[in-house]
């Protein structure tokens, strides 16, 4: 099909897709090497990037080494009562040294791209200031690693891993100005061989969770006025972010961001309840995504906010509008929306029932519809020239076998599901373009500690010994095949 596409001819699923996927109607062929095709073969498009991603504080460990400054998440896990056991990040995954190992476990998996964050204070200790080379040359020593394997870096610069030495954190504006700094810096360093940039990872969690929630660093319980400015910062800093990468990185540069907007299913795929789902979408993000997307506060969200909207100066949200080459999202979980005319804003948000099906995390619902649906939402509202999966996986129920290996059967039944959500936004050609397994191995995990595992690869954190679970199998094959089956 040339110029339209299929999904803007309203045939979003083809003829042959409804023939065979859904309908059943072609017979099933069975190949030579005894896999079924033809119904529901759903192959991925050439090309499509499969990774595997992480983040420093999770993996890194070294917290005192070669000049780090101490972060907001090593002064808050080494509050008592903060993480799950007292657990802290000061060995993790001790990626810091076993970087190479990790390298060959992408390069075992086959997958072309690594998805990895920067330790701030490794480059700046103090958050500003004169780079600390060693830092630097960690990195340096990863990506060229990385490269050497044929694995693409596509680097987060912010990963909630805050210097602690910033005065107040993330309500204080000039923290974005000294973010840009550092986003400068290493673009400078790193674009010579790194091609794509995002700036922050998921702002509600480094915002709302970090200063109005208080269970993520810095566990602060502020009001929701003060809370508001901490957001306006995070999305300020982003814009910052982009503005320092384009004016210091190699032409050619792509950047975004990770960020896990609120996502909605709708609850019976009828005109009405997609467009409430798309309505939700965008009203439930208006301090985060909508705003990048769109340079712009909604006027719900301040007259929502009323006083204690934030302060906003002039420039910012040119800043934090201005145009991205890619946006990355990362998918666990959602909520269905059906459509309320009788509502105000038109629809209803319904509650998750708690008993439905979940994952250990607690917040972690069954809603794989919410990849394809959240592509398609943000597909439809902002028109991203290009969308990655940054993030989706989960915790699981994982015990080591007398053979060794973690037979993690619901982390597949997961993915499994999850993907072939992803195959419909791919078949339907929504501009996507790329999937990050969280995570590449079992590591810290927030205020959870080590008692929820994400990893593909399991961790013994005694040895640091990984092994592959049989996800790590089942990812390996759905790379090397392109297709789920
Ligand atoms: C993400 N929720 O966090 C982070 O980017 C990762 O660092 C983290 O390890 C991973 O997901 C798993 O938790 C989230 O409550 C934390 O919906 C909480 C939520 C979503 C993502």
């Amino acid at each position: 099909m040339t110029g339209v596409s299929r999904r803007e001819l309203g045939l979003g699923l083809g003829a042959a897709a409804l023939g065979s996927t859904l309908g059943g109607m072609a017979p099933a062929q069975t190949q030579v090497d005894g896999t079924r095709a033809a119904a529901g073969d759903l192959t991925f498009p050439p090309g499509f990037l499969w990774g595997c991603a992480t983040a420093s504080y999770q993996i890194e460990g070294a917290a005192k080494e070669d000049g780090r400054g101490p972060t907001v998440w090593d002064v808050f896990s080494h509050t008592p009562g903060r993480v799950a056991n007292g657990a802290t990040g000061d060995v993790a995954c001790d990626s810091y040294h076993r970087y190479p190992e990790d390298i060959a476990l992408l390069k075992a998996l086959g997958v072309k791209a690594y998805r990895f964050s920067i330790a701030w204070s490794r480059i700046f200790p103090e958050g500003r200031g004169k780079p600390n080379q060693k830092g630097v040359d960690y990195y340096n020593r990863l990506v060229d690693g990385l490269l050497e394997a044929g694995i693409a870096p596509h680097v987060t610069m912010f990963h909630w891993d805050l210097p602690a030495a910033l005065p107040g954190g993330w309500q204080n504006r000039d923290t974005a100005y000294a973010f840009g700094d550092y986003a400068a810096a290493m673009a400078g360093r790193l674009s010579d061989r790194v091609k794509d940039f995002m700036t922050v990872n998921e702002l509600v969690c480094f915002t709302d969770l970090g200063y109005l929630v208080g269970g993520k660093a810095p566990g602060l319980k502020l009001s929701q006025k003060e809370a508001n400015q901490v957001r306006h910062h995070g999305v300020l800093a982003h814009g910052l972010g982009v503005q320092a990468i384009r004016a210091n990185a190699k032409a050619g540069t792509q950047v975004g961001l990770a960020e896990n907007p609120s996502i909605y299913v709708p609850a019976i795929e009828t005109p009405e309840h997609i467009e409430a789902a798309k309505k939700a979408v965008r009203d439930s993000n208006a301090m985060f995504l909508t705003a990048i997307m769109e340079g712009r506060y909604l006027e719900s969200y301040l007259t929502a906010q009323g006083a204690d909207a934030p302060k906003v100066q002039e420039g910012d949200m040119k800043l934090i509008g201005a145009p991205l080459d890619f946006l990355s999202i990362n998918v666990y979980t959602g909520k269905m929306v059906r459509a309320d005319p009788s509502s105000p804003q038109g629809y209803a948000i319904l509650p998750t029932p708690r008993e439905a099906p979940r994952m250990p995390s607690k917040w972690l619902y069954l809603t794989p519809e919410v990849i394809y649906w959240g592509l398609r939402s943000i597909s439809e509202l902002w028109r991203p020239k290009a969308l990655y999966i940054s993030e989706n996986g989960c915790s699981a129920d994982d015990k080591v076998s007398a053979d060794g290996k973690v037979y993690d059967t619901d982390r597949v039944m997961y993915l499994r599901n999850y993907m072939t959500h992803l195959q419909r936004a791919a078949r339907e050609e929504l501009p996507i373009k790329g999937y990050f397994v969280w995570s590449l191995m079992d590591n810290f995990e927030w205020e959870d500690g080590y008692t929820k595992l994400f990893g593909i690869h399991h961790v013994d954190f005694k040895t640091q010994k990984r092994t592959p679970k049989l996800s790590a199998d089942w990812y390996r094959e759905l790379v090397r095949t392109n297709r789920l089956v």
